[in-house]
């Protein structure tokens, strides 16, 4: 089975919390806090893996979690890190986030490993809260809990060089012989269901092939496999456009060729602008009479490089293998997708903001949720410390800038109080 697209869920692992703890044994009865951080999440990686030109091993799982952090402990012991969560895809896999569309990533180049999502940050324990005033820090932040995404995958393949052409041309013959790939070759149309690959090599140089389903006239609406395969040939340099010049089958090159040509405007005017070089096959097939070719080139040779072929045979590989190359060499490098600078997951902390009700001022945001992470406000010694971070961040001033004056509340989620100096 092939497969192209799909949706996942992908979540990094939640921070551990930080651990409230008082150093009590037999020897220290009264000791220090020593509660220890918790451990970091788990990242989600996503790795490109070369052997595989298949989002297959997606279709039956499509959950990717990746571990938690650890709680952190007593005696200052820090909570283990969750370990990271490598998705392997192929090469020329676009991530995209489902809700909103956007790029996140296009996993373009062949060793490309990204990290997607962040693991939340373990929250820190007592023990990193004590102070010469506050011997006893009575709280530990909690982790940060990451949020889960829907992400879409989508396949479209990355070669050199594509093959196009109607049913039964030739395109994977040409790539079995041109490469170390094995696909399916038959004299009946649609033998190719899902792309292939195949590296080639000539005067040193390596490049990469890719074949495709054939498209007929109609594609564009659906017929034949309809031109949902095109999308695995748009990310090439060139395209080998294959004509069957035998005309097996009672084909036309002539028809051939113009009818692909604009089943390709209709899919998208940039494959369009790729360009071709066009492959007259089957010529083992003409015993010698050249006037289809020449009637091809009378035609099309304006406009177009015209080779002939065989890939029975392999007449005229040479030629075409040094066309490839030039042409290859003459075109610019390829290059990923713009990922769009997505914040996935990764929130504003500085971000806040303040909603007056009368002589209340309402804290909301990424910053305030940050700053009370964990703190339990109806505790005095954490309560304390809430005020002395809203004071050290410039919180405090900021209310005071909007019109804070003694007397007045300061409200944070649904605790109130009152502000003095
Ligand atoms: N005589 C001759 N036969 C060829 C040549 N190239 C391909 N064939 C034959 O043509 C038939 C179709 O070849 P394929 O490579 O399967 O054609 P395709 O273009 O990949 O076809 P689809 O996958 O159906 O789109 C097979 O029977 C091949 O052996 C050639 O140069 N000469
Ligand atoms: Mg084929």
């Amino acid at each position: 089975m092939f497969i192209d697209k799909v949706t996942i869920k992908i979540k990094a692992g939640n921070g551990g919390d930080g651990a409230l703890s008082f150093l009590r044994d037999r020897k220290t009865m009264n000791g220090g806090p020593d509660g220890g951080d918790g451990g970091r999440g788990g990242n989600i990686v996503f790795e490109v893996d070369k052997d595989s030109n298949n989002l297959v091993d997606f279709y039956h799982q499509k959950k990717f979690f990746a571990e938690n952090g650890e709680n952190g402990g007593h005696r200052h012991c820090a909570g283990k890190s969750g370990a990271d969560l490598v998705i392997k895809v192929p090469r020329g896999t676009v991530i995209k986030d489902k809700q909103s569309g956007q790029i996140i990533a296009d996993m373009f180049y062949p060793d490309d490993r990204k990290v997607i999502l962040k693991g939340g940050l373990g929250g820190r324990g007592n023990q990193n809260f004590a102070t010469p005033t506050r011997q006893a820090p009575a709280f530990a932040e909690t982790g940060v809990k990451t949020k889960e995404f829907e992400v879409v995958l989508e396949l479209k393949t990355i070669a050199d060089v594509g093959l196009l052409g109607y049913p039964s041309v030739g395109k994977s013959k040409i790539l079995s012989v041109l490469t170390s790939a094995r696909p399916k070759i038959a004299d009946y149309h649609f033998t190719t269901l899902n792309p292939n690959l195949g590296v080639a090599s000539y005067g040193g140089k390596t490049f990469l092939i890719a074949d495709i389903p054939g498209l007929i006239e109609g594609a564009s609406e659906g017929k034949g496999l309809g031109f949902r395969f095109l999308k695995h040939v748009e990310r090439t340099k060139i395209l080998l456009h294959v004509v069957d010049i035998a005309e097996v089958d009672g084909r036309n090159a002539i028809e051939d060729f113009r009818v692909i040509n604009e089943e390709l405007e209709k899919y998208s005017k940039n494959l369009l602008g790729v360009p071709q070089i066009v492959v007259l096959n089957k010529i083992d097939l003409l015993d010698g009479d050249m006037t289809k070719v020449k009637e091809f080139k009378n035609t099309y040779g304006a406009d177009y490089t015209i080779l002939t072929y065989s890939a029975a045979t392999r007449e005229g590989e040479k030629e075409l293998l040094q066309t490839i190359v030039e042409e290859l060499s003459k075109l610019p490098e390829q290059v990923p997708q713009q990922a769009e600078v997505f914040e996935i997951d990764r929130r504003d902390f500085t971000q806040y903001d303040i909603i007056k009700h009368g002589n209340t001022f309402e804290l909301v945001g990424d910053k305030i949720d940050e700053i009370i992470r964990g703190v339990n406000l109806a505790e005095p010694e954490s309560f304390a410390y809430f005020q002395n971070r809203l004071r050290d961040e410039g919180v405090m001033d900021n209310l005071k800038l909007h019109g804070l004056k003694d007397g007045d509340y300061i409200r944070v989620l649904s605790f109130e109080f009152e502000y003095w100096e």
